[in-house]
């Protein structure tokens, strides 16, 4: 894990691009005490050990289906009856779960080091409490994902591909019918780290946090709001964060650094993961 000394940073974002219902802004300072997170997102190794020492069942299992895009599904008799409103690229398909995350058969045998995803926000939770760790707060992530730049659009800079270079996984090509590359999840490690050394916390999958989502409830200058902001008591949602490899500059640039979004706490997706967060004791 990487440890983050405590300290101010401005959160949310004033940026043009940014998407006000969501509750980008207002750019504020938060302060945070410090703590650590994890360089990247939770593997399905890593996952699959927590599996196996525990007998933790995921919800997508329990529910016996999960969201997967519609390109990836490599077997079409499993895909049920029911799309996502506004999102028809998502389908709801029989046996998607961590362990098949294309839907039946399909396997993360080749992709070990690939992020865990089909996982809901309680699976992320009770993972980190597995491993000795928690969610991050929002806070937590925005601060650890911007490595140090201030207002920066993205976690290395203001430029989406610098010289050229991609940074991160996000669609490229026409959404989303006509990709002009591979479609899914990227070995964690891929691209370069951040400032702070965190890897592809823009783009790859989406990252679970610990608050209940709001548009609103950081807008007022409260206490509770900008120092160590836990987020609302309560909500429907739970925070995610980064955006993934479906996103495209054309709907849905969420792979900008304060973007954010929610999603209900039971929802699984072929694009949602997370990462863990831990305290820092004072004396250390
Ligand atoms: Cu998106």
């Amino acid at each position: 894990m990487v440890r983050i000394p405590a300290g101010t940073f401005v959160m949310g974002s004033a940026d043009p691009q940014a998407f006000t219902d969501d509750g980008e802004g207002p750019v504020r300072a938060i302060e945070l005490s410090a703590y650590r997170v994890d360089e990247t997102a939770v593997t399905n190794r890593a996952f699959a050990t927590f599996v196996k020492d525990t007998g933790y069942v995921t919800d997508a299992e329990r529910f016996g289906w999960s969201y997967v895009f519609y390109g990836l599904v490599s077997d079409r008799t499993a895909v049920r009856d029911g799309r996502v409103p506004g999102a028809p690229w998502w389908l709801a398909v029989s046996g998607a779960d961590w362990r098949a995350p294309d839907g039946p058969g399909s396997s993360i045998g080749d992709r070990p080091q690939h992020p865990v995803v089909h996982v809901s926000w309680h699976d992320a939770a009770a993972y980190a409490e597995w491993a000795g760790k928690r969610l991050p707060t929002e806070a937590e992530w925005e601060r650890a994902a911007r490595g140090g730049l201030e207002q920066a659009r993205y976690p290395w800079g203001d430029e989406l591909t610098p010289r050229g270079a991609d940074r991160c996984n996000i669609w490229h090509g026409e959404f989303p019918r006509r990709p002009a590359g591979p479609v899914g999840t990227v070995p964690v490690k891929s691209f370069r780290p951040n400032g702070f050394g965190l890897y592809n916390t823009s783009g790859n999958v989406w990252e679970w946090c610990a608050d209940f989502f709001s548009p609103d409830w950081h807008a007022t200058d409260r206490p509770e709001t900008r120092r160590d902001p836990t987020g609302p008591a309560g909500g429907e949602q739970r925070a995610m964060r980064g955006g993934s490899y479906l996103c495209h500059v054309s709907y849905c640039n969420r792979y900008r650094v304060a973007a954010r979004t929610g999603n209900t706490p039971d929802s699984t997706t072929g694009h949602t993961g997370f990462r863990c967060a831990a305290n820092v004791e004072e004396s250390a």
